[in-house]
This record gives structure tokens, sequence and C-alpha cells, in this order.
């Protein structure tokens, strides 16, 4: 079959809703994208445990930092899910792309990049900011690519506990003195325009978007998935009795949609290229534990290395 041919039955084999497995023929742009996208989403599980890694001593009961100790864990493993799965793609191994984030030229998701200022900021992390990730991860669930859309499946029943989590803090919160509800607005105030962010730019000015709809890795536009999350978490918000930053917020009877003011692009630039508050600091703490986990690695492969010979002995 020529390459026409070949694309023509990729695309009908999408278009019938079968998913693109790691030996099945898929076009050279296809597999590019998804590991651009796949490296950027498991690094960013992996650098987000950072922010929120940052409070497990610090958190006020034992229960609330059980609760949160498991999550900081939960993401580690999605973002070896999904490593695991670009690794499906023809990489040698997932220490290209590892080594991308180490060097700091691999991106990975603008809202990990500002600092956990207090204990609210947790609660809301767990609400917005998984609460958006769910609302992205449940379309990608549905994805073309069968080993990315598997691991989706995982990881969106785990992200719903960690949104519950996020949640209860903040109706915790929401219900306590006056300083702690000061405290919960105060966090709002600061992620929800970062938030709104993460689903990326205008779908006018999304490069990879055409591409991804086409392919079925993305279902849905960024804006629409945005809207989505909006009309979701306004609601909320108001019932805990929060103000959003934001005075253009108003809702439209006639689309039945909130509608949200101007979003703040220069400063998303900012941030994924690298000049965000925290770029800095979580690069270092990535590379640091890198180096400090060398003799893991190490003992790893002795190990495994042991076991391969004491195979070759018995059988
Ligand atoms: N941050 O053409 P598009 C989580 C870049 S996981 C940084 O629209 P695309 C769980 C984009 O890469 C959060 N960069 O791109 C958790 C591209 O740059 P490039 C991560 C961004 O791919 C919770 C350029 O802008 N989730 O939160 C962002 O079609 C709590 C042009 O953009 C995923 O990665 C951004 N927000 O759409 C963990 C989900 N947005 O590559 C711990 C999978 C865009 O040309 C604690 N990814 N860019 O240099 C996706 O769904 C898509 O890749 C989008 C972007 C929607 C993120």
């Amino acid at each position: 079959m020529d390459e026409a041919a070949k694309i023509e039955e990729f695309e009908n084999r999408i278009a019938s809703g079968e998913k693109i497995e790691p030996k099945d023929w898929m076009p050279e742009k296809y597999r590019k994208q998804l590991v651009r996208m796949m490296s950027q989403h498991a690094h960013s599980e992996v650098v987000g445990m950072l922010p929120e890694g940052n409070w497990i001593t610090r958190a006020p009961s034992l229960r609330r930092k059980m609760a949160l100790l498991a999550k900081v864990q939960d993401e580690a493993g999605h973002g070896l899910y999904i490593y695991c799965g670009a690794e499906t793609l023809g990489l040698a191994s997932r220490q290209e792309l590892v080594g991308e984030l180490l060097a700091g030229t691999a991106k990975y998701s603008n809202i990990f990049n500002y600092p956990t200022l207090s204990w609210a900021d947790i609660g809301v992390i767990g609400w917005l900011v998984d609460g958006a990730a769910i609302v992205n991860q449940t379309a990608l669930a549905k994805c073309s690519y069968g080993p990315y859309s598997r691991a989706m499946i995982r990881i969106c029943k785990e992200e719903n506990f960690h949104k519950k989590q996020g949640f209860e803090i903040c109706v915790t919160l929401s219900r306590g003195t006056e300083k702690q509800k000061a405290m919960l607005q105060d966090a709002v105030d600061r992620w929800w325009p970062k938030t709104l962010m993460m689903f990326g730019p205008h779908d006018s000015d999304s490069p990879h978007s055409g591409a991804l709809l086409k392919w079925g890795v993305k279902q849905f536009s960024n804006d629409e998935l945005r809207q989505r999350w909006i009309d979701m978490t306004v609601p909320q918000a108001l019932q805990m009795g929060l103000t959003l930053p934001d005075p253009d917020l108003k809702y439209n009877e006639q689309t039945e949609h909130w509608e949200i003011g101007p979003i703040n692009w220069e400063e998303f630039y900012q941030v994924i290229n690298g000049n965000g508050p925290c770029n800095r600091e979580r690069l270092a703490a990535r590379n640091k534990a890198f180096d400090d986990g060398a003799w893991v690695r190490e003992a790893a492969l002795a190990y495994a290395e042991k076991q391969r010979s004491k195979q070759k002995e018995a059988a």
C-alpha cells in the first residue's frame, strides 16, 4: 500500500472508533504528536508532586497528612504510567524524555510553576487543578491511541479522589473562622486565573489542535473543555460563598454558560517558556531527586542482572 492509502485506512479506523495500538501502522506526525503530548503530560504529573509535597509535613491533622501523602504518591504513579505509554511509541527509553525535562528543554503544565503559600492552596489545587485535569483527562480516556486512553481510565478514577479531598478541605475552610475563610478566598484568587490557562491557548491560537482533533487524540477543543470546567466550577464556588477574581464573570441565560473576562496569555507564555515564579526551583528539585536516586537505579539494574543470570543458570 502506498502512504496515501495507509493514511486513509488509518483515518477510517479512527473514524470507526477503533483504537490504534503500538504495533499498528501510524503516520509519523501522529506518533510525534503523541510523544510530545504524552511526555509533557508525564512531566506534569511528576513536577506536579512538588507544590503539594511541600505541605505533607505541615498538613493540619494525621488524616489530612495521610490523604495528601497518598495523593502525591498517586501523581508519581500517573507519571510512570504515561512514561510507559510513551515508550510504546518507539523510543529507546523514557530516559530520552526525562533528560529533556531535567535539561529544561521540555514543557510541562503551566500550573505547577506557582508557589503553594498556605494550607488552603492544597484544598484549592485539589478542587480546581485536579478538577480541570479530570475534565481534560476524561476526554483523553476516549482518545484514539490505546495505551494512552487506557492509562487515562485508571488515572481519572484516582483524580476523582484527589478532587474530592481538595473540595472537602475547601468546604471545611469555607465553614470555618473568618481567618480560614479569608485564607481560602486568597488561594482561590491566586489559583483561578492560572487554572483557566491549563486548558491551553484559545482554539484560534492552538497550533496542534487541528491535527489532534482530526486524529481523535483530542475529543474536544481547548476552549470547549475550559468552558465545561468553568460551568461546573462557578456554581461550586458560589455555593461555598466565594467570589471569583473576574469582574467580567457573568451567566448568559441564552447560552446557559458562564462567561469570563480576558485571560492573561502574556503570563501564560512567560511561564511555559521557563520564566514563571517557580520554574527554576522545580527543575532544581527534579535534578536533585534524579541525582539522589542514582544509587536506586544502579541497585535495581544490578538486581535485575542477578535475576537474569540466576534464571540462565537454572535453565
Ligand atoms: N502548560 O497547540 P496547543 C494534572 C503548550 S496533569 C504548558 O493548544 P496541545 C494532574 C503546548 O504544549 C496536567 N504548556 O497544544 C495533576 C504547545 O507547546 P509545544 C497536564 C502548554 O497539545 C494535578 C503550545 O502550548 N495535563 O494536572 C499548556 O494541542 C494536581 C501550544 O498549545 C496534560 O498534559 C499548559 N497548560 O494542547 C498532577 C493533559 N497548554 O509543544 C499533580 C494532556 C498548552 O508546541 C497535581 N495534554 N501548552 O512546545 C493536553 O490535553 C494538551 O496537550 C493541552 C495543550 C490541552 C495541555
